[in-house]
């Protein structure tokens, strides 16, 4: 059978890890401009290294040395988007996912009207796009949001803070729904839990000392301001589809004593949860008793539950670069990955920062949440960040990334061959960008090499690597040639 015709083949990247021009254009702060550079650490002392602190942010907003802020500068997309959408269009790109900065739109979020220097910037990015073929998927919210909502109103933990989104979600429809019909709520909805900071400005000295409180009530936020966004891109945009974006963290037990396979089931539960909200208009009742005994049910409005109900979606899609183990046993072997902390899998190999490939749990995550939900799937993000060299001659040389894609398209159209409806694949991320996690550039997943190190160095020229190439025939066969 293999991928259906009109198979969306493309990429993903996101406003902040690679725009720059973080003061330029009317551009607010966002969160992710007070997001220091973070050497490789190992995992003991990785928490200290992402601790988020007023007082850091603070300094951060003054500092006017920008060398330590990466994404700050990302690859200089901004300027440089022409050369860029021209290269993924050579690739034959369908699709390209890309983010809108609120804080481009907004500055502070709290204005009334948007930028109009903001929305001309996007508008010439979208007609570009149009011009050339590829179709936008775009994301609403991809950790960006203002940093003065951060700062007044400790985020998403804010219920006013619904409000404040909503206009600007209008304001991306009403401006760009022209060009752009598949769209995208929050990137990665659950890992508010897991980085509170990053994805809905929660700020843990504004908590009142209870952080993951903070956390689920940010995370209803979310859930309201989705659905009635949802229901809205529908009304102004005919024709148009809305889709949740979730990460797919599939955990297997370490063993199958049933004390491991009960952990397991808890993990897997909890990975559906944001899912089953956002897909079924509910909250799932076990997850209702779980966060009840925890007292992290978060405080609702009446209506709310209606208004999920209301504005389901139309498609979900996933970022999928790892599988998870679990173990209840304390002395198991623990990996070296960096942002979600998990037990060994003996049988996968691991990428340079501890994330475990696993192209078969691609294909069991896909019939799994396609038995699950049975609405469209979309894979939105998968990719390998490693060290590439260039060669004298100036070429790049990178079969691993072939082979870690080749892998995957392998388990994902076995998925398809047993017949799971999947719309669409981009890759993370066709062009080296700044890593979300580590802000490094040198953590690098593109097809396209850019010169420039961690700390801003290099002429920003880019490259085609070998995988550039193989990419390319790939789209050209709709994923036959492998
Ligand atoms: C996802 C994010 C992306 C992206 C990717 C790779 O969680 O949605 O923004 O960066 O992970 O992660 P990292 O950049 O930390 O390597």
């Amino acid at each position: 059978m293999g991928f259906q015709q009109g198979f969306l083949w493309g990429g993903a990247v996101a406003a902040n890890q690679l725009e720059g021009a973080w003061n330029e254009g009317g551009k607010g702060l966002s969160v992710a401009d007070v997001a220091t550079y973070k050497p490789n650490v190992d995992v003991k002392e990785y928490k200290k290294h992402v601790e988020v602190s007023l007082e850091k942010i603070k300094e951060a907003m003054v500092d006017k040395d920008t060398t330590y802020y990466p994404k700050r500068r990302g690859i200089d997309f901004y300027h440089k988007y022409k050369e860029d959408l021209a290269l993924f269009a050579e690739m034959g790109f369908k699709v390209l996912r890309v983010s809108i900065a609120w804080s481009r739109l907004y500055p502070t979020g709290e204005e009334l009207t948007p930028n109009q220097e903001g929305v001309k910037y996007y508008k010439e990015m979208f007609k570009e796009m149009k011009r050339l073929g590829i179709e936008p998927l775009v994301t609403l919210s991809h950790y960006e949001m203002p940093l003065e909502l951060a700062l007044k109103y400790n985020g998403w933990n804010d219920r006013r803070v619904i409000d404040m989104f909503v206009r600007f979600s209008k304001t991306c429809f009403e401006e760009f729904g022209e060009y752009a019909k598949l769209w995208l709520t929050f990137n990665e909805v659950d890992s508010v839990i897991r980085h509170p900071f990053t994805t809905a400005g929660i700020i843990p000295e504004l908590c009142d000392g209870d952080e993951i409180k903070c956390c689920y009530q940010a995370l209803h936020h979310q859930f309201v301001a989705a659905a009635i966004v949802t229901k809205m891109c529908h009304e102004i945009i005919p024709g148009s589809k809305m889709g949740c974006m979730l990460t797919k963290l599939m955990t297997y037990p370490r063993t199958c004593a049933p004390e491991d396979v009960l952990a397991t089931q808890d993990k897997n539960l909890d990975n559906n949860f944001y899912a089953d909200v956002m897909v079924f208009g509910e909250y799932p009742r076990l997850k209702t008793v779980q966060l009840k005994n925890a007292g992290y049910y978060p405080k609702m409005e009446e209506g709310d539950l209606q208004i999920l109900k209301e504005g389901t979606v139309d498609f979900l899609s996933f970022s999928y670069y790892m599988t998870m183990t679990e173990s209840v046993d304390p002395n198991a072997e623990r990996t070296p990955g960096n942002t979600v902390l998990g037990v060994k899998n003996p049988y996968l190999e691991s990428s340079d920062w501890g994330w475990q490939i696993d192209p078969i749990g691609l294909r069991i995550s896909l019939i799994e949440l396609y038995d699950r939900y049975r609405i469209p799937l979309f894979i939105v993000e998968n990719g390998i960040g490693a060290k590439d060299v260039v060669e004298e001659d100036g070429s790049i040389h990178d079969p691993y990334r072939i082979d870690y894609f080749k892998a995957h398209f392998k388990e994902m159209k076995k998925a398809v061959d047993a017949g799971v409806e999947l719309m669409g694949y981009t890759s993370w991320a066709p062009i080296d960008l700044i890593s979300a996690s580590t802000s490094q550039i040198t953590k690098r997943y593109g097809f396209i090499y850019v010169d420039q190190d961690d700390l801003g160095n290099g002429s920003q020229e880019r490259k085609r690597k070998d995988s550039f190439y193989w990419y390319k025939k790939v789209i050209e066969t709709n994923g036959e040639d492998l």
